[in-house]
C-alpha cells in the first residue's frame, strides 16, 4: 500500500513537521491548533474509517484461504496453532523491549478525544465479550475484538458450505478486501499532509524532545526482531525444523533481503518458497500450502510492532498500561495479525485497531507513520522468516507422521 516514493514523501513530511515546529515554536500553538490539526483529526478519521472493513473483510479472506475444511485437517490447524503461538510470543517480545527501554516517556502529546482508558475486564468479561450479540452493533462501535470472532465464524462458515457459492462469496469477500486496500492506498497517498498536521502541534508543544523517542522506537523494533528470529526460530529450527540456526538464516538470507526492501511479505513469496523448497528441503506439498497461508496470517514481525508501538504510544500520552489491557493488545494483536495483509504499510492500519481496541489515541498513529517504513522493513523481514521456520517444523513433522 505504502510505495517508496510515498514513503520518502511521509518521511519528509516528517522532517518537515520538525524543522516548522521547532521553528514555529509554542507561541504560534494556537493558530497550529485552529488551522493545522484538524486536518490531521481528518486524517486519523480516515483511518479509522477502514479499519472495520477491512479487519472484516481481510480476516474472512484470510480463513477462507486456507481452502477447504478437509485440507483445515492434521496439516492446517497444526499450522495455524503454531503460527498464533509465535505471533503471541512477539508481541510479548514486542512488550518487553519496549518495557525495557520505555520508547516515548517525556514526550508528552495531548488527545482531542479523551484518552478512555478502558478499566481492565476480567479474564470471563473478555471471553464473554468477544461473542458479539450484535454483529452489526460491534461494526458500528468498531468493538474489535467480537468483530474478529464473528468473521473467523464467518470464514468457517463459508468453508463448510462449500461448492460453487463458497466460490462467490469467497470472490465476494476477496474483491471487498481489494477495495478496502485501494481506498487505504488513497489514504495512505495523503498521508504526507496527515502527517505533517498531525505531528507539527507536538513538535511545535515539545520542541526537540520529540525526535530521539522516533529512533528509539526503531531501536526497539531491531533489536525485538532480533531476539524474536535468534530465541524463537532458531530453537523452531533447531528442535523440531531439521536444521542448525546457521543453516536456516543461511539458507533464508535471499528471501530475508527481498522482504527487508520490499516491505510485502505477498512480494517476497516466491522467493521464500524457492528458498524452503531448494535450501533448506522443504517438500513442495508444504511449501506450497504453509507458505502462501503463513504470507497470509502469520506476522510474527508485525506483532512484535504492534507489542513496540502500543507502549510506546501509551508512553508518549502517560497512559499506564493494565495488565488486561496488555492481554488484550495480545489477543487482538494475535488474532488481527491473521487480517494483516502482505503487503507495505498494512501493520499501520492493524496498529490502529489494536490501539482502538484498548482505548489508546489514534493520534500517536502520526509518530509511527512517519517512521512506519523503515519499522516494516524489520516486521516484514520477520514475517516470511517466521513462515519459513514453520515450514520447516511442518515439513519434518509429516515426515515422522508418514514414516510411522
Ligand atoms: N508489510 C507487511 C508484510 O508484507 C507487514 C506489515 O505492514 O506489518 O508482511
Amino acid at each position: 500500500m505504502v510505495s517508496m516514493n510515498l514513503s520518502v514523501k511521509i518521511f519528509l513530511a516528517l522532517v518537515l513537521s520538525v524543522v516548522v515546529g521547532l521553528i514555529a515554536g509554542p507561541d504560534a500553538l494556537p493558530f497550529i491548533k485552529w488551522w493545522i490539526a484538524p486536518i490531521g483529526t481528518m486524517f486519523i478519521n480516515l483511518i479509522k474509517m477502514m479499519i472495520v472493513p477491512v479487519v472484516f473483510t481481510s480476516l474472512i479472506v484470510g480463513m477462507t484461504s486456507i481452502g477447504d475444511t478437509k485440507k483445515l485437517g492434521r496439516i492446517g490447524i497444526k499450522t495455524i496453532v503454531i503460527y498464533l503461538c509465535t505471533t503471541a510470543i512477539a508481541i510479548l517480545i514486542g512488550f518487553a523491549v519496549a518495557g525495557l527501554f520505555h520508547p516515548g516517556i517525556g514526550m508528552s502529546m495531548t488527545s482531542d478525544a479523551a484518552v478512555e482508558v478502558k478499566k481492565a475486564p476480567s479474564v470471563m468479561q473478555v471471553l464473554v465479550a468477544m461473542i458479539p450479540a450484535n454483529p452489526i452493533a460491534s461494526m458500528a462501535k468498531a468493538d474489535i475484538l467480537p468483530i474478529i470472532i464473528f468473521a473467523l465464524f464467518v470464514g468457517v462458515g463459508i468453508l463448510q458450505v462449500g461448492g460453487e457459492r463458497a466460490k462467490t462469496l469467497i470472490s465476494f469477500f476477496d474483491a471487498c478486501a481489494e477495495v478496502c486496500y485501494k481506498i487505504i492506498a488513497m489514504v495512505m497517498a495523503v498521508s504526507p499532509i496527515g502527517v505533517f498536521c498531525l505531528l507539527l502541534p507536538v513538535v511545535a508543544a515539545n520542541g526537540p524532545s520529540v525526535l530521539l523517542p522516533l529512533l528509539s522506537v526503531i531501536g526497539c523494533m531491531a533489536i525485538g526482531s532480533v531476539i524474536h528470529a535468534v530465541g524463537v526460530y532458531s530453537t523452531l529450527a533447531r528442535v523440531w525444523g531439521g536444521h542448525t540456526p546457521l543453516a536456516f538464516f543461511k539458507g533464508m538470507s535471499e528471501a530475508m533481503m527481498i522482504a527487508f526492501t520490499t516491505c510485502s511479505s505477498a512480494g517476497t513469496l516466491p522467493v521464500n518458497m524457492k528458498n524452503t523448497q531448494e535450501k533448506l528441503g522443504v517438500s513442495r506439498e508444504v511449501t506450497s500450502f504453509v507458505l502462501p497461508l503463513g504470507a497470509t496470517i502469520n506476522m510474527d514481525g508485525t506483532a512484535v510492532y504492534m507489542g513496540i508501538c502500543s507502549l510506546f504510544v501509551a508512553n508518549v500520552f502517560g497512559v499506564d498500561l493494565s495488565f488486561g489491557q496488555m492481554a488484550m493488545i495480545v489477543l487482538t494483536g494475535t488474532l488481527a495479525s491473521i487480517g494483516t495483509a502482505g503487503v507495505p504499510g498494512a501493520g499501520l492500519i492493524m496498529l490502529a485497531m489494536v490501539l482502538q481496541s484498548v482505548g489508546l489515541p489514534l493520534e500517536g498513529l502520526a509518530l509511527v507513520a512517519g517512521i512506519d517504513r523503515i519499522l516494516d522493513m524489520f516486521r516484514t523481514c520477520l514475517n516470511i522468516t517466521g513462515d519459513a521456520a514453520v515450514a520447516c517444523v511442518i515439513n519434518e513433522t509429516e515426515k515422522k507422521y508418514q514414516h510411522a
